[in-house]
């Protein structure tokens, strides 16, 4: 009897250690396949977020083990602080040097993060340059006649008085160089930086932040957070500031221009979101992870037709091709290959039994993924040199630029080799919902200043007479410690409501795809008068896609047309536009929020940030930062509170620019009309 107790007992502590589908997502899809795994016995993210809780004192910040007399744990008082801060880790560190110490460390790694992948794009691209390739070529000629002039690279030469068109091989050649020659040069600073707004750069070389080379920028942290280097927390966050600035404005845009210049500029196309995207009586590949040399020839292979009609000698219909993450963006936005989910859905694509094969490379790819496939006939393929699993049942296919097209294939055959040992029931959710996506800079001017005359003039002058009350950046991930998508549907919905335009990227923009605010008939359910008008006119949905987390730095641009369009405004700081991470988890988000406060944006950020520990700390950076640069940090759990404080800075920098009574015309109701006429 005490023994079925006792089995009682464990039986009902670990049906409690289970996530609550409902409670875990807002997704019907994600609920049905957390639910299956449950059934099933397999265990998902969402049941360990419930399992493990988060360690009290990592996520106020305050934790140093940069040395072994540690770790130093420096929780903050119960009472709080009263009278001086006397925390000190066993070096003296204080509470303020630990969190900035680790805050600059996030940093570092998210700017590497992004970076490292601009860097095996830029080296494919000199592999195109020196024709040493044929899987990979220049797709887009006019986008590498627009960047060359940003590397000093001239696009037209002089012959004979003549002016002509230079080779268009020696200028991939030159700029491939150029382009390169930023993770490590050893003189003057980062090229791209000139792309900004004069006032802004002028901002950061009074501080002393334009970055030399990205490498360095890293390494420089790195080596300055070491034990005992710099114990001044003001100038551990300039230095992350310079850092994050080698990110945005370096790595992750030279990670853009150059896949647009292989793999073609976005434009807008029509796709398709959720697991539902997946098919029963198809091979199903679902690729994951965030470089795009990758999962561009997986595409290539998957349309052949040798690869098409090998997989209907297997019995399938054809062949389904899936994103998960930033690489299912890249795809998404050039192929309209639609994404099946974002981070947190990436074991539950495993769960359909419908998934061949998954194919990863580097990032946001969870090694809990291969215990999953384990369960199921699932193939799981690493392809990248730098990150492999340990699990014996993980294959790796390392993927090389030079036969790049053959290892594709490779994959693509191995998945529809798989597609015959389907093993458990095949139960994929029948939920998805129809986006456009594949936003950029240009089909922005596009869309908003007509063939005509593209500019983004238009887009000003309905920023300035009020119809559209700002910009919003909601960007980044899900994170397992909040409800999936949740905080990103929400908050979008409440900034639209109001009228602002919100810009997405990465896992934002598949979370907004899924839940059917990528289609122009949002704005008629969703918006608030001004919006809509303009989404109408226009015919675009009031939230625009724009691609992988990399691909903010076409958000970046983008504001920075915006200021040369004319208007008001001098820098970006000045403009009604605004940045928020609802959902974050990864470092790569950090060195994003960095680089954006660095820019002159305010930044919010879901959930919590890692410096709540360090009180003296968190006002610099959530104050004190704004006489810097004219952005700053924000946090709060609420997403509607959350784009309120938005639309509160938005409607602050409206006031500064004169131009809040345009809006207040726009928005008069009856009663003011009738008060006007009396
Ligand atoms: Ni961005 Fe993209 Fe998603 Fe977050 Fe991960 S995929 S690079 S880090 S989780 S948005």
């Amino acid at each position: 009897m005490a023994e079925l107790t006792k089995d009682k007992d464990k039986a009902e502590e670990k049906a409690a250690k289970l996530a609550d589908p409902k409670e875990a997502s807002i997704d019907i899809a994600s609920q049905q396949m957390i639910a299956r795994a449950q059934q099933l016995g397999i265990e998902t993210v969402f049941d360990r977020a419930v399992a493990m809780k988060p360690c009290n004192i990592g996520v106020q910040g305050i934790c140093c083990k940069n040395c072994a007399m540690g770790p130093c744990r420096l929780p903050l008082p119960k009472a709080g602080i009263v009278g001086e801060d006397t925390r000190k880790g066993l070096c003296g560190a204080t509470a303020n040097t630990i969190a900035a110490r680790n805050f600059a460390r996030m940093v570092a790694a998210g700017t590497a993060a992004h970076s490292d992948h601009g860097r095996t794009v830029a080296e494919v691209f000199m592999s195109v340059a020196r024709k040493e390739t044929n899987d990979y070529r220049i797709k887009d000629v006019d986008k590498l006649l627009s960047i060359a002039p940003h590397f000093g690279v001239a696009t037209t030469v002089e012959v004979d008085g003549q002016v002509k068109d230079r080779n268009l091989d020696e200028i991939a050649l030159e700029v491939a160089e150029k382009a390169l020659a930023e993770w490590g040069k050893a003189e003057g600073t980062l090229t791209y930086l000139k792309r900004a707004p004069q006032p802004l750069q002028e901002k950061w070389k009074k501080h002393g932040v334009m970055p030399r080379n990205i490498d360095r920028e890293i390494v420089d942290i790195m080596h300055r957070t070491n034990m005992g280097v710099d114990q001044d927390y003001k100038n551990i966050t300039k230095q992350a500031s310079r850092c994050s600035l080698a990110d945005g404005w370096g790595g992750s845009m030279i990670a853009t221009d150059l896949q647009d210049v292989m793999f073609g500029r976005p434009t807008p196309l029509q796709s398709e979101a959720n697991l539902g995207i997946m098919k029963q009586d198809h091979v199903n590949i679902i690729i994951h992870g965030h470089e795009p040399v990758l999962s561009e020839m997986i595409v290539a292979a998957a349309q052949s037709k040798e690869m098409v009609d090998y997989a209907k000698t297997k019995g399938a219909k054809g062949i389904q091709l899936g994103g998960i993450c930033c690489t299912g963006n890249e795809i998404l936005q050039r192929h309209g290959v639609p994404p099946a989910g974002t981070f947190l859905q990436q074991e539950l694509a495993i769960v359909t039994g419908a998934c061949e094969a998954m194919v990863v490379d580097v990032q946001c790819v969870f090694q809990n993924l291969a215990n999953v496939a384990k369960c199921f006939h699932t193939k799981l393929i690493t392809t990248h040199p730098m990150a492999k699993m340990e699990q014996e049942n993980v294959v790796h296919i390392e993927f090389d630029e030079h036969h790049a097209l053959e290892d594709a294939k490779r994959i693509v055959r191995m998945a529809i080799d798989n597609f015959q040992n389907r093993r458990a029931e095949v139960m994929i959710p029948n939920i998805k919902s129809t986006q456009i996506a594949g936003f950029g800079v240009e089909s922005i001017e596009y869309h908003l200043g007509g063939t005509f005359r593209g500019s983004y003039y238009t887009l000003n002058d309905n920023i300035i007479n009020g119809r559209i009350r700002g910009l919003a950046g909601v960007v980044g991930c899900n994170n397992a410690r909040s409800q999936h998508n949740n905080a990103h549907i929400t908050m979008m919905k409440e900034l639209i409501k109001n009228d602002v335009l919100v810009l997405t990227t990465g896992c934002g923009g598949i979370a907004a795809g899924m839940h059917g605010l990528l289609t122009p008939e949002t704005a008629g359910v969703y918006c608030g008068p001004g919006l809509k008008e303009v989404c109408e006119t226009v015919g675009i949905p009031p939230v625009l896609h724009l691609g992988s987390c990399v691909d903010n730095s076409r958000i970046l641009l983008a504001a920075t047309e915006v200021i040369k369009a004319g208007g008001p405004w001098k820098d970006l700081s000045d403009i009604p536009a605004v940045g928020a991470a609802p959902e974050w988890m990864s470092e790569k988000a950090i060195a994003i929020g960095q680089y954006f406060v660095t820019s002159g944006v305010y930044v919010i950020f879901g959930g919590n940030l890692p410096v709540t520990g360090a009180p003296v700390f968190q006002n610099y950076l959530l104050k004190e930062i704004a006489s810097l640069y004219g952005g700053r940090w924000d946090f709060c759990e609420d997403p509607v509170e959350m784009a309120r404080r938005m639309i509160a800075v938005i409607d602050e920098k409206r006031k500064a620019l004169g131009i809040d009574k345009a809006r207040d015309r726009v928005l008069m109701d009856m009663a003011d009309r009738q008060k006007l006429e009396a």
